[in-house]
């Protein structure tokens, strides 16, 4: 691996790749990438920055801008919300769902008043950041609403009369409950995605390759565990029954007689009933541990 990336960077392929300079994408970009194996240099305060040990140069961008960049061809790749790639409504590719980021744009109103479905927004001006997202959801459900474009503090647009709803982006949902405004209707489900340029070269296209399979080990490693156990050699059968593991699980002798130690991969979305089902099939002292990169 590593004599191939010093090969490719030799002959000058280089990746373009535009993450968010700053704001609630930034640290978690710079994150994905030192878990892939990527350091850059802190970059805050410049525009671009050099990884030393993959081919790739870094460009630190607003990330409304991101998907434009990318378009255009002056990044190759950028790592944005996909509300922000829906809105820009750009001809880029979204190659990979990065993980974090996660939030969904969503109508809300007063608490106070009667909402019976989206028709309730019928003749009614909405506030949002959104407007292209919002106007393809509401053509789609034929409702007649007046769209208001404002570009931030949506929350605060029915509480000084702007607006009789808003469109805007919710993770936790506090700043809704803090403006006295109950959600209603999510719209769009986002998260951070990588996208790239439609027109690459196939040397590009197999650093983006690369750099895919790095996310995707990082990716499949958080989402696992790995598992380790001691179980009577009369229950192994039973046990292993319930371990789905990479391939089958590893079972080896325990010091003491008639017991083995059993290892294994859970993922998280089964963890807990299959931990429960071994205990109940007689397995004991089991460890789970973090599994760092996973490659299958
Ligand atoms: O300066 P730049 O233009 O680059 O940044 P920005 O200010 O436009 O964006 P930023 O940093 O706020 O968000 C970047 C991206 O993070 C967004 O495009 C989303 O993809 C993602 N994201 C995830 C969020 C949220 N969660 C989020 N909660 N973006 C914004 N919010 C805001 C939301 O607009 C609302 O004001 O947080 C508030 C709601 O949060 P809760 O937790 O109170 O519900
Ligand atoms: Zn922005």
């Amino acid at each position: 691996m590593k004599d191939s990336t010093q090969k490719t960077a030799a002959v000058g392929y280089k990746l373009k790749l535009a993450i968010q300079k700053s704001g609630r994408l930034h640290d978690d970009s710079i994150r994905l990438l030192k878990e892939c194996g990527i350091d850059i240099s802190n970059g805050v305060n410049k525009l671009k920055a050099e990884a030393s040990n993959f081919p790739v140069e870094v460009y630190f961008l607003r990330d409304d801008d991101i998907p434009q960049y990318v378009e255009d061809g002056v990044a190759d790749i950028g790592f944005v919300g996909e509300n922000v790639v829906y809105e820009k409504k750009k001809k880029v590719t979204v190659a990979e769902k990065l993980g974090f980021g996660k939030c969904r744009l969503s109508l809300a109103v007063r608490k106070g008043d009667d909402y019976t479905g989206v028709q309730s927004l019928s003749g009614r001006k909405i506030a949002t950041s959104y407007p292209v997202i919002l106007g393809d959801f509401l053509k789609e459900k034929g409702i007649d609403a007046e769209i208001h474009e404002i570009s931030g503090s949506v929350e605060i647009a029915p509480g000084i009369g702007l607006a009789d709803a808003i469109c805007d982006l919710v993770s936790s949902g506090s700043t809704l409950f803090m403006n006295g405004l109950k959600e209603t209707e999510s719209i769009l489900q986002s998260q951070a995605v990588l996208i790239k340029n439609k027109d690459l070269s196939e040397e590009k296209e197999q650093l983006i390759a690369r750099l895919l399979f790095r996310i995707q080990s990082v990716k499949k490693a958080k989402n696992n565990k790995y598992i380790l156990l001691n179980a009577p050699n009369a229950k192994l059968k039973e046990i292993i029954a319930l371990l789905p593991g990479m391939k089958s699980p590893t079972v080896l002798p325990l010091a003491e007689e008639g017991w083995s130690s059993v290892h294994s991969v859970l993922n998280e979305n089964e963890f807990w009933d299959i931990i429960e089902q071994l205990k109940a099939a007689g397995a004991q002292g089991i460890l789970v541990v973090p599994i760092e990169k996973m490659i299958v």
